[in-house]
């Protein structure tokens, strides 16, 4: 009977091979991504390594997920703004501060745009900024530990999506408000929006040495909606673009009323001319309440601080600082070429995309060629900054992305399509079809000086018939082109983790030779670290009570401890005495209201929990570390409230 169901089964496996060949062959003809050039373009030999990495933001995970290009291979998630189980981020009690806001604990958000630090324009690889939209965050994730190490909340900020875009030398980091809101934030009518909201533009300082964020101004402009951005850079290095929509200020049935107009703006904002105003004791300092949160690499602890100031400026205050470039139809992209020269305005109702030009800007500013403006701000008339017109043939541009050749790429949402058009001459030179909706796109360095335009990435809304189905809800899909040829080529499909919006990337070699293995426990500083075994302890303060435990391959000291009670907060501040690469020890307890941790060679974590029944409770690594993995365990006696067993604890019955 059973060698007969075997026989079934293989019958049965060998069908479904040949009707996945069957399908495949179908396809292969018309889809490039099936053939066999293209499978040799994206195949990474066991063993071999990718060439680039690829950051892809969550979306409403949270988090942040780390890919090798070709291969579509995925390495890593990165928590941000959400706890995860995975590793105990934003359970630890060190790394619970990372996620306090004003609101209070805000264990998740929506991820959108990752931005690569730069120098001169060019990826140096040290940092990776992302942005939080829902409750307006912007965090630092450190590229040689691949973890978030600084979250700060922007005030006066509400859908922070214009964010969050760095200038050419990290001076800023930026965010901007998709939504503008009173402010201060007050009870007021929602039907008195028009004229009494703002919409507030954020420059974060970012201090070279350590990157720690600081919010140096924030620039209070009209009540539109505030898109995407993107900074200058060479020539234009000191200004910074934003995409406007919802000009018309309204505040019900937007998908209506705010495609009245025919054109919304680009704003241009000289950043340095406003940094000098500041510096010059310019600006307000208005009060308010927001988190800066930072995680300590030697302490291996996050704190969070409240603070109570910010500085606005008023954009009608700082002459010459601050114009409005007329834009077609509720433009949603950005984009600013590697030059510096071109912004690219992507009307998402339109076929057209629109690109203006930073030299004709500066002399239709001299000129004074303005047609009128918006709130003190003077508007430059549309033909004196146009370069020209993009007739793309395609529907609903979003994105725009570059290579080192002069050339462009362009998304298409409602045609579904990636279109490939001249820097100059703007005509289109190669289109080719996505699966499905995608939304942005991403070049490594595509958003530098420097692209390296071998591969793009598309991100799209819809997956469809992509993979096998997993009932309603499938992971989103990306494609990858091959772009280093005239036409792009499909090479290959890859599901995403949670909505991937942008993604940022950079050649391998700039991150991986400087990729953290090990924290040194000779510098471990973490108040509650035992930097050798024999300093194991437990130690009761009240109803707290700390165990000092270490790990090593493949035991806990102290593995035995009695003398816990009911309603006791029991502390685990776990040291990892591994210093070899990739050897982590993970540490669970039955029952725990939290989650696993798992502590890296050389790192101290805590854990927190509070016994609620009386006996002797287990507990675990989480990791198979060793062949011995299995025995990597302990015991924990819990007794009654009242009880008098004494605190005391072992290892091998010492
Ligand atoms: S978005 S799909 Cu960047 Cu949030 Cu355009
Ligand atoms: Cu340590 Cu398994």
């Amino acid at each position: 009977m059973k060698k007969y169901s075997y026989h079934v089964l293989s019958l049965l496996g060998l069908l479904l091979v040949f009707a996945g060949c069957g399908n495949q062959q179908g396809q292969g003809s018309s889809n490039g991504a099936l053939n066999s050039s293209a499978a040799e373009k994206v195949y990474v030999a066991p063993g071999q390594q990718d060439e680039f990495y690829a950051f892809l933001s969550g979306g409403y995970s949270g988090n942040l997920t780390v890919y090798g290009l070709p291969s579509g291979r995925m390495f890593k998630e990165i928590p941000v703004f959400s706890q995860f189980p995975t590793s105990g981020y934003g359970y630890s009690e060190e790394t619970k501060p990372m996620l306090n806001t004003s609101h209070g604990f805000v264990p998740w958000d929506d991820l959108h745009h990752p931005d690569i630090s730069q120098t001169n324009g060019e990826l140096d690889g040290r940092w990776i900024f992302v942005n939080g939209n829902n409750t307006p965050r912007i965090a630092r994730v450190s590229l040689s530990t691949f973890e978030t190490e600084e979250i700060i909340e922007i005030p006066n900020s509400a859908g922070n999506h214009s964010s969050s875009f760095i200038t050419e030398n990290t001076e800023y980091v930026v965010a901007g408000t998709r939504f503008s809101v009173p402010v201060p934030q007050r009870d007021m009518p929602i039907a008195e929006y028009k004229s009494n909201f703002k919409g507030a533009l954020s420059f974060i300082e970012v201090e070279p040495e350590h990157g720690h964020m600081d919010i140096k101004f924030q620039v209070l402009m009209p009540g539109f909606n505030y898109d995407l951005s993107h900074p200058g850079r060479g020539d234009s290095h000191g200004w910074f673009f934003f995409s406007t929509y919802n000009s018309e200020e309204a505040s019900t049935l937007l998908e209506v009323n705010a495609s009245q107009n025919d054109k919304d703006f680009i704003a241009a904002i000289n950043w340095k001319k406003i940094e000098e105003y500041v510096n010059n004791g310019g600006g307000t300092k208005m009060p308010a309440n927001y988190a800066h949160n930072v995680y300590d690499e030697s302490t291996h602890m996050g704190t969070s601080t409240m603070k109570k100031e910010v500085v606005t400026v008023d954009p009608t205050k700082v002459p010459d600082a601050v114009f409005f470039l007329p834009t077609p139809k509720s433009p949603h992209g950005c984009d600013v070429d590697p030059s510096g020269q071109y912004i690219i305005g992507a009307g998402k109702l339109s076929a057209d995309l629109t690109v203006h030009s930073f030299d004709k800007m500066l002399a239709a500013i001299e000129g004074k060629k303005f047609d009128g403006e918006a709130y003190g701000i003077p508007i430059l008339k549309f033909e004196d900054v146009l370069a020209g017109t993009v007739k793309s043939g395609g529907l609903g541009p979003l994105h725009t992305e570059f290579d080192s050749k002069g050339n462009a790429y362009t998304t298409f949402f409602i045609s579904s399509e990636v279109v490939k058009w001249k820097l100059g001459t703007w005509e289109v030179i190669d289109r080719q079809p996505t699966f499905y909706s995608v939304g942005h796109l991403m070049i490594p360095g595509g958003n530098s000086r420097k692209p390296f335009g071998k591969y793009v990435v598309a991100m799209n809304k819809i997956t469809k018939d992509r993979y096998l189905p997993t009932g309603p809800e499938m992971e989103h899909s990306a494609q990858i082109y091959d772009i280093s040829g005239e036409k792009m080529e499909l090479i290959y499909d890859f599901p995403t983790h949670g909505e991937p919006h942008y993604a940022a990337g950079c050649p391998a070699e700039l991150l991986a030779s400087k990729s953290k293995k090990i924290y040194r426990l000779d510098e471990n500083k973490h108040p509650y670290a035992v930097t050798s075994p024999d300093q194991a302890k437990v130690v009761r303060e009240g109803k707290n009570v700390h165990v000092y435990m270490s790990t090593i391959r493949s035991h806990f000291t102290p593995d035995n401890i009695e003398g816990i009670k009911v309603g006791d907060k029991v502390y685990f501040h776990i040291t990892n005495h591994e210093q070899d690469f990739d050897v982590p020890h993970g540490f669970s307890m039955i029952g725990q209201n939290t989650s696993e941790i798992l502590v890296m060679p050389g790192q101290t974590k805590t854990s927190v929990w509070e016994p609620k029944q009386v006996g002797v409770w287990p507990f675990y690594c989480t990791d198979f570390c060793s062949a011995l993995h299995q025995e990597m365990q302990g015991y924990v006696r819990v007794s009654p409230a009242n009880s008098n067993i004494e605190l005391s604890w072992s290892l091998g019955g010492d």
